[in-house]
């Protein structure tokens, strides 16, 4: 399965790309990329703080529920691929899951790659656990750096069976492609959506409607 934003919209967290969405009163290059950050670091930093305090009042909802559900069915048979930096699937029970695109809850060390819990607000600089340096950014990929886990994602994307794409607009690589590569490895291909998203190639089953109705109903 390849999440996106919008399976955490109906629990109050924004998407990016929608009206009211996150990069509404950003430019995405601001705060989302290598060169936003060197270029003025403390607004990207008040930016994640933000966010990851606005994560203490969010709880998961019926489709994140539903995903973990269906994880104790099926197990490993199940892998859920977030782009999300939420933890809301961890939090709804989801264990087999790989954050591609980061979590809000750990903070990366540039000095020495640690990834420690971020336990502090880093507008306040706190300093990495592990070497003692003031060099904590959010452990987020911004645009133009590498994915978490791809191995792992496409080795299991080349050999689904079913590919389930839910609440993502299909915008940003290498996610977007993933569902094209299932295809062309004969997986069926399943869009879960508000709106259905202009992808490489058509899926083979395309519904669209809010994700606490649409997933709950997929998974039964
Ligand atoms: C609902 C709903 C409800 C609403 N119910 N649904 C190939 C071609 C062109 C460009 C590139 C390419 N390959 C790489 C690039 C460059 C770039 C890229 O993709 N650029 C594009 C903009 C063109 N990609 C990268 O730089 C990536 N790195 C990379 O490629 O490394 C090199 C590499 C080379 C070769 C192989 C592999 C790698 C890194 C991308 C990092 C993205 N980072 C962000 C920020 C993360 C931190 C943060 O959270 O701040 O990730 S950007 C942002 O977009 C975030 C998201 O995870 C991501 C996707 O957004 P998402 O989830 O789709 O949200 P929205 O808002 O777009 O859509 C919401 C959807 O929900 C909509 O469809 C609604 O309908 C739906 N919805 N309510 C159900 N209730």
């Amino acid at each position: 399965m390849l999440i996106g934003a919008g399976i955490s919209a109906e629990s109050g967290v924004p998407t990016f790309r929608d009206a009211g969405g996150l990069w509404e009163g950003h430019a995405v290059d601001d705060v989302a990329s290598p060169d936003g950050f060197e270029r003025d670091p403390d607004t990207v930093l008040r930016f994640y703080d933000a966010r990851r305090r606005a994560l203490a009042s969010v709880e998961p909802n019926a489709a994140h529920r539903a995903l973990a559900q269906l994880e104790t069915e099926r197990g490993d048979d199940l892998l859920v691929v977030t782009q999300n930096v939420d933890d809301l699937h961890e939090r709804a029970g989801s264990r087999n899951l790989v954050h591609m695109h980061g979590e809000l809850a750990r903070a990366r060390c540039t000095a020495c790659e640690a990834r420690p819990a971020w336990s502090a607000d880093l507008l306040d600089r706190p300093p990495c656990p592990v070497c003692g340096e003031r060099m904590l950014r959010p452990d987020v990929v911004w645009f133009g750096e590498m994915p978490y886990g791809l191995d792992r994602i496409e080795q299991a994307v080349v050999a689904c069976d079913v590919f389930v794409s839910v609440g993502t607009s299909g915008q940003v690589y290498p996610a977007a492609g993933y569902a094209a590569l299932a295809a062309a490895f004969e997986a069926r291909t399943v869009e879960l959506n508000l709106e259905s998203s202009e992808g490489l190639v058509p899926f083979d089953d395309a519904r669209t409607g809010p994700a606490t109705v649409l997933v709950p109903a997929w998974v039964d």
